[in-house]
């Protein structure tokens, strides 16, 4: 790992807001490809928090730090990752489900979704099958349910199950995902796809439009 990558990844675990900033500010005033920044620097230094919370040596308060510097980081890349200009391909309604407060997935794939020319309605986190409705009800055309936790898995199921009795099923795409939910998953619970990644979450949508 070079360099500024490395101290990108290292700002990041150990929750250094400001340094995180300044070393993906370098990174990019440096012509370093966005992706490189964000997949090597960034999400590998969270992903290794996340192994120490495990190994009992992080705590949420480290994992809340380590995650605004990540936030604070994507923030830098967001116009990088965002093109714009691009004809509405869409209308997308996301939001990680009722119970989950874990956004830094979701928002990179509303990121992506933009780039994508996506008109994207973030619904934020801990969203009711109720808001969702609502958003299918002002013209959703995808909706995407992001969850982190294996116990908040079944609030996607609920929430498909509001969206059909509700009779909007007919006239909504919907896709999931998140660390713990598999394709196998989105079968199980009638979604129309699920995507592992925030790019693959672009091209999933954009085929689940046409
Ligand atoms: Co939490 N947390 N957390 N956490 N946290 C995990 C998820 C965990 C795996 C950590 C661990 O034990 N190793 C574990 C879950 C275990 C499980 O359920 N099996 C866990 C736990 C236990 C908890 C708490 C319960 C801890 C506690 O309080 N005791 C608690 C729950 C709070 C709640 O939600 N109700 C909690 C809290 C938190 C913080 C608030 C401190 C913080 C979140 C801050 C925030 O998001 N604003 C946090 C963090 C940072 C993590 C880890 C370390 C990192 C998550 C992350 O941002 N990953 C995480 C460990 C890990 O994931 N390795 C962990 C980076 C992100 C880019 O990846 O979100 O997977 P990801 O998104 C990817 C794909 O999944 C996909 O694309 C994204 C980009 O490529 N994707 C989609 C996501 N959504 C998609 C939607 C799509 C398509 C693709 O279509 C719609």
């Amino acid at each position: 790992m070079n360099a500024i990558l490395a101290e990108i990844y290292e700002s990041v675990l150990n929750g250094q807001m400001e340094k995180t900033i300044a070393s993906v500010k370098t990174a990019v005033d440096t012509g370093m490809d966005p992706e490189t920044i964000l997949k090597t620097g960034m999400i590998s230094a969270i992903s290794e928090v996340g192994r120490l919370y495990e190994d009992g040596e992080y705590f949420v308060p480290e994992m809340l730090i380590a995650a605004r510097a990540m936030q604070a980081g994507l923030g830098l890349l967001r116009p990088l990752l965002v093109k714009s200009g691009v004809k509405p391909t869409g209308t997308i309604a996301i939001g990680t489900v009722k119970g989950d407060l874990h956004d830094i997935g979701k928002n990179l794939v509303a990121m992506m979704l933009e780039g994508a020319g996506f008109e994207v309605n973030d619904l934020g986190t801990d969203v009711s099958a109720e808001q969702f409705i609502a958003a299918i009800q002002d013209g959703a055309d995808i909706v995407g349910l992001s969850a982190l936790l294996t116990t908040t898995m079944p609030a996607m199921k609920r929430t498909i199950q509001a969206i059909e009795s509700a009779g909007l099923r007919g006239q909504v795409k919907i896709m999931i995902g998140g660390a713990p939910v598999t394709a196998e998953y989105g079968i199980e619970i009638g979604a129309d796809g699920y995507a592992p990644d925030a790019s693959q979450a672009a091209t999933l949508a954009l085929s689940l439009m046409s």
